[in-house]
């Protein structure tokens, strides 16, 4: 028996004005670039836990209507799906179909949107995949698949989780792979469309495992650079710092996604910068309080650390870690005001690099339920507008047309090569002033 596990590849957008701005923006151009080509951890995790007797073939789709037929000769294919995409994943399996691929589909999309599923698969899988893939393979042998399996209600502990089949891909193709080292988030903001989904509880990965995944890599690629799939790595603490430690001995550079608190602990800088960390990227959202209010639903947490935004920038910087700091328009609490709140913000900060999107309800989430029900949605189930980049809601504080062209503008500002640059000259003079002052503390102290 043979399995295909297909991914969906490269970044999607469909705002022309902003495509089109977008390449004529270097700073936009190269960010892009290196997001566009990731390979699908969740799929070759997939292929980890599929017993040997199972021939197994990794493929990505990037552009559907560019393939004039599906790739391979598979028994069964297993398909992986984001919200932006899940229309060129719902063409592709119905192509697999009509050639009598029996296709099973699960992920993040799928997960949120079973019923819409099940009509492109002759199976789908609810949450998280390592629960429920083992029986969907047995099922397949035997020739008796179910519908629907699901896994929640389950929560997958990490300490089974099995080694990724780094080895099925064509390593020269990527400029980072990744490895997971949690799942989840002990917050919940309203628009979050990651882990916290499928997996509801906070958990980490044994570091003894993270290791073993980026020693796998490394016997494909010796010097690799790892993008941990992560939706908030450093929250619990003794878990980042036997974490860091342990990557030090790897000589690996890294990046990974993680809130303000790090900033904090200085230990824990001092040992990320120590271990190779490039970058951290957090979700800043909005500089105002107003913009902050209520993303987070448990207590508030996004909006009580406003006031120390700055200072947390300059702590984590200072250690010559960059910060990607993510900034999200059209939230409810924003008027036009917040571009340039955005932008002066961004102007003081010195924050190396910067993300900016429009806020998206995703399927699934509680931003999409209630903006459904406040009749804010401007199309039903048009998902392939979940890019970050198109508007699908109405704002409440300004008008659509004026998000479009308040996203346009802040583009073309924090973007231009100009201010790309000024950005960068800042990150390093501040990181040799902090140096120097090392220095001269050492020299005091000696
Ligand atoms: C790496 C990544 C990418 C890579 C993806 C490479 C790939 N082909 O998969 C790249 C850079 C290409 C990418 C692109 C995009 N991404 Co992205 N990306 C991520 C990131 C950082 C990590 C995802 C990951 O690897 N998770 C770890 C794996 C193990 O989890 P998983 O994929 O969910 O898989 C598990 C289950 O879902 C399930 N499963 C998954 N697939 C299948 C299939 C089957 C058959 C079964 C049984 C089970 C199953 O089993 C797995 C193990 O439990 C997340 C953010 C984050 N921190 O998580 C955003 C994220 C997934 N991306 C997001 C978005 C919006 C995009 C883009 C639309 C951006 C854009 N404008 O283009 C595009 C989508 C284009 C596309 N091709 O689909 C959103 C998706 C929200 C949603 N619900 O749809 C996220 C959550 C970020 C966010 N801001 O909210 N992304």
């Amino acid at each position: 028996m043979k399995i295909g596990f297909i991914a969906m590849s490269g970044v999607r957008a469909h705002n022309k004005a902003l495509t089109d701005l977008g390449l004529t923006l270097p700073g936009f151009v190269e960010r892009s670039k290196v997001i566009a080509s990731l390979p699908s951890l969740g799929l070759l995790t997939l292929a980890g836990m599929t017993p040997a007797d199972v021939d197994v073939a990794y493929v990505e789709v990037p552009d559907l209507d560019a393939v004039a037929d599906v790739p391979g000769d598979y028994d069964a294919v297993a398909i992986s799906s984001f919200s932006a995409q899940i229309g060129e994943a719902y063409r592709l399996a119905d192509r697999y179909r009509e050639r009598g691929t029996q296709v099973v589909l699960g992920g993040l999309h799928v997960s949120a949107r079973p019923e819409e599923a099940l009509q492109h698969a002759d199976a789908i899988v609810i949450g998280e995949g390592e629960p429920s893939w083992p029986m969907v393979v047995t099922d397949l042998k035997r020739g008796a698949l179910r519908r629907c399996y699901n896994s929640r209600g389950t929560s997958f502990p990490l300490e089974d989780a099995p080694m990724p089949r780094f080895e099925l891909l064509d390593v020269d193709r990527y400029n980072r792979l990744t490895v997971q080292t949690q799942r989840g988030c002990p917050f919940r903001c309203e628009f979050c469309a990651a882990s916290i989904r499928i997996s509801p509880t906070y958990k980490v990965k044994p570091v003894a495992k993270v290791m073993a995944e980026i020693q796998r890599i490394k016997e494909i690629w010796p010097r690799p650079f790892i993008e941990f799939a992560d939706d908030n790595t450093f929250v619990n603490k003794r878990h980042s710092k036997e974490l860091v430690r342990a990557l030090a001995r790897e000589h690996v550079r890294w990046f990974t996604e993680t809130d303000i608190s790090v900033a904090e602990d200085e230990e824990l800088l001092g040992l990320m910068h120590d271990s190779g960390c490039a970058q951290v990227l957090i979700g800043l959202e909005s500089p105002s309080a107003a913009g902050l209010e209520g993303i987070e639903q448990k207590t508030n947490w996004k909006a009580k650390q406003r006031t120390k935004y700055m200072q947390a920038i300059e702590r984590i910087q200072r250690h010559g870690i960059t910060v990607n700091g993510c900034f999200v328009l059209g939230l409810d609490g924003a008027g036009t005001e917040s571009f340039d709140e955005i932008w002066d913000f961004v102007r003081e900060s010195g924050l190396y690099e910067v993300q900016i999107t429009v806020q998206t309800a995703f399927p699934g989430t509680p931003l999409y339920e209630r903006l459904r029900r406040e009749g804010r949605v401007l199309r039903e189930n048009a998902w392939e507008l979940c890019t970050l980049f198109d508007v699908n809601l109405k704002p409440a504080r300004m008008s659509v047309a004026e998000l479009e062209a308040g996203l346009l503008s802040l583009t073309g500002r924090i973007y231009s090569d100009e201010f790309v640059q000024e950005r960068r000259e800042k990150f390093f003079e501040r990181r040799r002033a902090h140096l120097r002052d090392i220095a001269a503390t050492r020299e005091m102290q000696s």
